[in-house]
């Protein structure tokens, strides 16, 4: 049996600002309170420190095969970075291949249980929807998954109808399951992208103008209309615009069931980086919106109207054709460049998982904007509630996985891709001053990550069956 006491800490909970010991009994938060007894435990003194449950991340892609490439970070190293970043739990979808959800899944684990380094779980994409597939959802419970992503985007690719989304809302009422929506326009997205190849207008900016900010807003509205018929509940990601909240605000107010998330690049960047010679470093779908829209995303997570911090965590290189050194070794994957003549090559997606606890303490947090018990419920009391791993994870409490996260908020450093673990070769907060920083993450109890040193391995983190039913927040 192996003790370890973190003494004399400040603990952060959701909830919660207090001074008190956490004794580990091996994977286990076994006891809270001031001056335990130490006897043969291991003493970690976190005097001066923060101590927080680690972060939960509830919306990642590694290992995503994405036009002609795959995305720069695997399970390996996405959940390295996130570990460096202080989240110690992360979510990632599974592509729905043409077999069978069973199939998909399992390629999916395979691909995961011998590189994960941090604890996972999957949200299962329905991009595809028939009767068999009715048939099969159910059986994701026993596979411990217990979120379906549907699309109202990417025309015949992931969209689905809204007859498909509403009967795919049923089935997930029934079972106990929770539908997740990407809201943009598809229709639209279509006409204006073909249009602007047309004309020849092929830089990122394009990215932007060819999918705009009211397509995620009608998406929304409507998607939280068909949950209302559905009586099904319904998780809108990665929220990006005003409109949005506004239609997550007055929806909540009828008592619709839904929530939402937003995830930490829409808080700071508008689609003016897009027009910057390195703007493919900013295109991901949802694209950068403008700086009302930054504000009133900050409105909705510190006045409760959005419940979830994710990051869409799903990088590509910059410039793919040079290599960067990876723990030794040289790696190049194709990224960015492949949509150098035409915006609509350019793979979509962001680094981000190892961004968004230092990013969001620093300027959200520092900056008066949430307070500390906001943001460890935003970036992971919270999604942990809404997926079904609470009190598991998200929480400091008897019980629960000794999943902590003890914060140096003195420590000043300068951000960007040489601190960031990401396997990348850029970094979006690149020379951001950062005051508050993770010193030291623990995974069920294991220390992985001591300052600059990582002590995890490939393989450690599980895969974590969830529960259906969860509540809604
Ligand atoms: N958006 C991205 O930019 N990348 C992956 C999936 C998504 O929804
Ligand atoms: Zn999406
Ligand atoms: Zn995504």
């Amino acid at each position: 049996m192996k003790k370890t006491i973190i003494k004399s800490g400040t603990l952060i909970t959701a909830s919660d600002t207090f001074s008190a010991d956490i004794l580990i009994i091996d994977e286990k938060i076994a006891m809270i309170g001031k001056d335990l007894p130490e006897g043969d435990a291991e003493i970690i003194n976190a005097q001066g420190k923060l101590v927080m449950p680690g972060g939960v991340d509830p919306h990642t892609h590694f290992d995503l095969p994405m036009f002609d490439t795959v995305t720069a970070d695997d399970h390996y190293t996405g959940h390295k970075a996130a570990a460096f970043g202080g989240t110690t739990t992360a979510l990632d979808f599974v592509p729905q291949e043409s077999n069978s959800l069973r199939y998909s899944t399992d390629l999916w684990r395979q691909k995961a249980n011998v590189k994960a380094t941090i604890d996972f779980g999957f949200h299962m994409n329905i991009s595809h929807y028939d009767d068999e597939v009715a048939d099969e959802i159910p059986s994701l419970l026993e596979m411990g998954i217990t979120s379906l992503k549907v699309f109202t985007a990417y025309n015949d690719r992931l969209r689905l109808q809204d007859g498909d989304i509403f009967k795919v809302l049923r089935i997930a009422r029934a079972n106990g399951f929770l539908t997740l929506l990407h809201a943009e326009n598809g229709d639209v997205i279509e006409v204006l992208v073909n249009e602007a190849l047309a004309a020849g207008n092929t830089t990122p900016i394009y990215h932007a103008l060819t999918r705009p900010a009211w397509g995620a807003v009608d998406a929304t509205l409507r998607a939280a209309t068909l949950a209302a018929q559905a009586e099904a509940p319904i998780y809108i990601v990665h929220m990006n615009t005003a409109g949005e909240v506004d239609q997550l605000k007055y929806m909540r107010e009828q008592g619709v069931p839904v929530m939402g998330e937003t995830c930490t690049p829409y808080l700071f960047f508008t689609e003016d980086h897009l027009r910057r010679p390195d703007g493919a470093k900013w295109v991901c779908s949802p694209p950068m919106r403008t700086e009302r829209d930054n504000r009133r995303l900050w409105e909705g997570l510190s006045g409760g109207i959005i419940q979830s911090l994710g990051t869409d965590h799903c990088s590509f290189f910059f410039n793919g054709s040079q290599p960067i050194e990876y723990e030794g070794k040289l790696v190049a994957i194709p990224g960015k460049e492949l949509g150098a003549d035409d915006f609509s090559k350019i793979p979509n997606g962001l680094p981000g998982v190892g961004d968004r606890l230092p990013i969001m303490w620093t300027y959200g947090v520092r900056a008066g904007r949430i307070t500390p018990n906001q943001f460890v419920a935003l970036t992971s009391t919270n999604p942990a509630k809404i997926f079904g791993l609470y009190p598991r994870k998200g929480t400091l409490t008897p019980g629960s996985d000794a999943d902590i996260v003890i914060w140096d908020p003195d420590v000043k450093i300068k951000y960007g891709v040489s601190k960031a673990k990401h396997r990348t070769d850029y970094n979006l907060y690149e020379n951001w001053e950062l005051v508050g920083f993770p010193e030291k993450v623990f995974l069920r109890g294991h220390l992985i990550v001591d300052g600059e040193k990582w002590m995890g391995n490939a393989g450690m983190g599980k895969f974590l069956h969830r529960n259906p039913n969860a509540p809604l927040i």
